[in-house]
This record gives C-alpha cells, structure tokens and sequence, in this order.
C-alpha cells in the first residue's frame, strides 16, 4: 500500500492488509491518519451527539458487556418508554449545552409496532428542535426502518461490535448475519448508518483487524463509526476483562480513519476512563466526535465541565450541523477512480 492510496474509499481490504495496518510504527500511522483527516474534514472540530436511554433495562439479549441484559444482576432499574414530552425536554437541554445530534436508545431485541409508534413521535418532536436526530433499538424489518425514515430520523445506530470470529464469545441471542440484515434495512431506507464496535472484550488484534474490515467492506460505509472502549459493569460477565492497551486503542481509530475517510469517527463509551492527553490522541488518530453530556444510556460520561475544559486546551471546536457534510474527495481519489 502507498502512502498516498491510503485513505483512499475501499471495499475490498483484506484481512492481513488491516492487521499490517494496524502494525505500522505508531508514528507512521498516526501521521497517515491526520493527513487524510486532513483531506476529508475540518481540522479542529469535533461532532458532539448526546445520548438518552428512552426504555431501560429488561432485555432478553445476552449481550456480555450490557448493563441492561435482563440474564446479568447488575442492580440497574429498568424503565419504561418514557413520554414524548419529557424526551424532548432532554433533547431541548442538551441543544441548550451544545449538540448537534440527539441518540435516543432503547433496550430492546427489536421494537414492538406499538411501542415504534410512540418513537416515531419523539423522533418528529427532536427533529423540530433543530437537532439531529438518531435512534438505536435494536434489530428492524425493511417496514420500521421506513418508518423511522417517514418521521425524519437521521441515523441509526447498529453496531457489528467486533470481528465475525469473535462475536459468538460476546452474544449468542443474534447472529452477526441478523446484524447485516438490520444494516441493509437501514440503508434500504435511505437511512445514515452509525455503526462501530467495542474494544477491551478480550479481543485480538485481528479481531479489531476483522471488525475494521467488514465495516469498511460494507457496500457503502457508514457514516459514523462509533468506537466503544468496553465500560466494564459489576455483574455483567466481560467484568474483570483485561482492559486494551490504550495505545492500541489509538492505532485502531486511526485505522478506521484511514479505512473510512469520509465517515465521523466517534470516540465513544469508555471517555471518563481516559485521560485528556489519550484523548487528544484520539483526536489526533482522526476521532471527530464524542458523546457529550454526563451520561451514556446508563453509565457515566466525563461531565460538560470537564468536556468543554477539554476542547478549550485542545483548541477544539464543537461541528455545526452544516459542517458535517463532508467536503468533496480529494483529487488523488478521482483520478483513480
Ligand atoms: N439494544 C439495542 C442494540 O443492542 O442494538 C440498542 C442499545 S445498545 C446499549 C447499543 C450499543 O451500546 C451496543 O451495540 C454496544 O456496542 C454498546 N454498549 C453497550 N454496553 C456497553 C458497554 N458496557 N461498554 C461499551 N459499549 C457498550
Ligand atoms: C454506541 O456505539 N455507543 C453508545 C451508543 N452507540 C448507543 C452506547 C454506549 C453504552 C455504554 C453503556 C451504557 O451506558 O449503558
Ligand atoms: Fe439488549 Fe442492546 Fe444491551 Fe444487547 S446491547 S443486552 S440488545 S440493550
């Protein structure tokens, strides 16, 4: 691979190509990463999307790192749908903080028709605001991605969270392929697709090789690849994992940045872990978004203070909703094309 092809759109990567990637001195990578960074978006800036759990807990999933599964005791309060108006009062607020971009997630294997219809009514309120709108709720049919996409949703969320291989140790209850499935249904309907994973599972290095791979050999790649450091919850079975070395966490966001120029990295869960200098590594890999605001879905998140402290050190700027149209691809890519 030439420098200059890196950072190039690609569909057809290659296992050892991604791990060799991913090996490349520290350095090397890290300069790569910001140069295409460079190419694609607006230096300095940074996408910030707050997250709200509109039904917690009590879910039939297995996943092994979830806080809301209803197999693990994990002293969580479970919650119904909430009301419209009291989510679009939090969206209202975190529009007052700063974002751009409203997640509303549910803990559900997949969403009842009666309770879709009360979130295609949130999903209109939010989008009235001014806000970006997202939803993630688990698995959907071609016929509730449509629907989603009538009321105006913007993404949806639906991580591969991590290699093929490796899936089977984390989730039994759905299949990679049922994943897949919801993904094509998304993009069916014209959907924005946020779709990442989770390292500090346990995983290795290939497996973040293979995530990073099938996502980028989507058809299209999505448009946020959230990056989730494993927030590990007492109870749950991933609890006690070995955490991932952080530097290899920063060398697959750069990864992923160069995989998938044009799409936001989002450096996720696992922030209030993270020193600020880390952080500012992230940054440097290529990570153009955060979650913004005290909590994910049920844990914590570093606070605004904190956040704003942060971005003012690093001369970071918060990405207005215009701006996060991606500028057209650099004039390399056209010629090969
Ligand atoms: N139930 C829906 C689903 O799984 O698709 C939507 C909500 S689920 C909580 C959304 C994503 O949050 C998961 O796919 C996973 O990637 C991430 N997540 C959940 N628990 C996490 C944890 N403890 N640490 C890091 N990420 C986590
Ligand atoms: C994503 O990739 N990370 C977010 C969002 N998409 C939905 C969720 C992180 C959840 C962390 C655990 C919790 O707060 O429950
Ligand atoms: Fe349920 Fe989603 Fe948690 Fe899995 S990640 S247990 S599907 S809420």
């Amino acid at each position: 691979m030439t420098p200059t092809a890196l950072g190039t759109v690609r569909h057809d990567w290659t296992l050892p190509e991604v791990e060799s990637l991913l090996g490349l001195p520290l350095m090397d990578l890290l300069f790569h990463a910001q140069r295409v960074h460079r190419e694609r978006h607006q230096p300095n800036t940074v996408q910030m999307s707050t997250l709200l759990s509109i039904k917690t807990g009590a879910c039939p999933e297995d996943c092994a790192y979830c806080p809301q599964s209803v197999r693990y005791d994990t002293g969580l309060e479970r919650e119904e749908l909430m009301e419209v108006a009291a989510v679009r009062e939090r969206a209202l607020q975190a529009r007052e903080a700063g974002a751009t971009r409203f997640c509303m997630g549910a803990a559900y294997r997949s969403p009842k028709a009666k309770d879709l219809r009360v979130i295609t009514q949130m999903v209109r309120e939010v989008s009235a605001l001014g806000l970006e709108t997202c939803a993630t709720l688990g698995m959907l049919t071609p016929e509730q991605a449509h629907e989603l996409k009538d009321a105006g949703l913007d993404y949806y969320n639906h991580n591969l969270d991590t290699s093929p291989q490796f899936y089977g140790q984390v989730i039994t209850t759905r299949t990679y392929r049922d994943r897949l499935d919801t993904l094509e249904a998304v993009r069916a309907a014209d959907l924005k697709v946020c779709c990442g994973g989770i390292l500090g599972m346990g995983e290795s290095a290939s497996d973040r090789a293979g995530l990073l791979m099938t996502l980028a050999n989507l058809p299209q790649h999505p448009e946020s690849v959230p990056i989730n450091q494993l927030v590990q919850v007492p109870g749950t079975p991933l609890e006690g994992t070995a955490p991932v070395d952080p530097l290899d966490f920063v060398r697959t966001i750069a990864a992923a940045r160069l995989m998938m120029p044009a799409a936001h990295v989002r450096l996720s869960a696992g922030r209030e872990a993270m020193s600020d200098e880390l952080q500012a590594l992230c940054f440097l890999a290529g990570a153009n978004s955060i979650f913004y605001g005290e909590r994910l879905l049920t844990t914590g998140n570093p606070d605004v203070e904190r956040d704003r402290r942060l971005l003012e050190r690093l001369g970071i700027r918060p990405e207005s909703v215009a701006e996060a149209i991606p500028p057209p691809a650099p004039r390399h890519e056209e010629t090969a094309a």
